[in-house]
């Protein structure tokens, strides 16, 4: 099994979350994939998008599918300026590679906000480290396993 999805598996089992990552037929690497592979909404997908400020600290913005950050919102939440992390950024901060990014299981804890709309959904569908590998929960505990707050930041 690969370290990514085994750090997903403990980071929910630790929560408390009984949800079980499960590999798909076919790729997950965007939130339309995992749509079409999880057979639900776009927006039941939680995308796992990760801003850097100029301090160089990382934020993480728990975003339902068919939505998108708005950078200066997302920059009031985090109190600095924020721009997209690139990818070895994200690789180095989270251990997770682009397209794979949990939710939770960072090996580097980081602030986490999640938009709203993914709580409107019994049932949320989020990266568990790889490409290929997704996991189902109810949004509230994932926020909180997460240790996410709520906030808007899409736009
Ligand atoms: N596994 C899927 C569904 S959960 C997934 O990880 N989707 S995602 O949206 O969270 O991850 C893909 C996102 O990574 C894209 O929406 C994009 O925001 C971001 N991304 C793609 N390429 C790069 C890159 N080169 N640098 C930084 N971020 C990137």
């Amino acid at each position: 099994m690969s370290k990514s999805l085994a750090r997903v598996k403990t980071a929910l089992h630790d929560a408390g979350l009984a949800a079980q990552p499960v590999e798909m037929a076919a790729e997950t690497r965007t939130a339309e994939q995992a749509a079409e592979a999880a057979g639900c909404a776009l927006d039941q997908i939680v995308k796992s998008i990760l801003f850097q400020g100029e301090s160089g600290r990382l934020y993480l913005f728990l975003t339902a599918g068919g939505n998108r950050v708005d950078a200066a919102r997302a920059s009031a939440l985090a109190g600095e300026p924020l721009g997209r992390a690139d990818g070895q950024t994200v690789r180095e901060v989270t251990g997770f590679a682009i397209g794979g990014v949990a939710p939770l299981g960072h090996l580097t804890p980081l602030p986490v906000w999640i938009d709203p709309r993914l709580l409107e959904f019994p049932l949320v569908w989020a990266a568990a480290g790889t490409p290929r590998h997704i996991f189902p929960a109810a949004p509230d505990d994932l926020a909180r396993a997460a240790k996410a707050t709520a906030a808007a930041f899409t736009g």
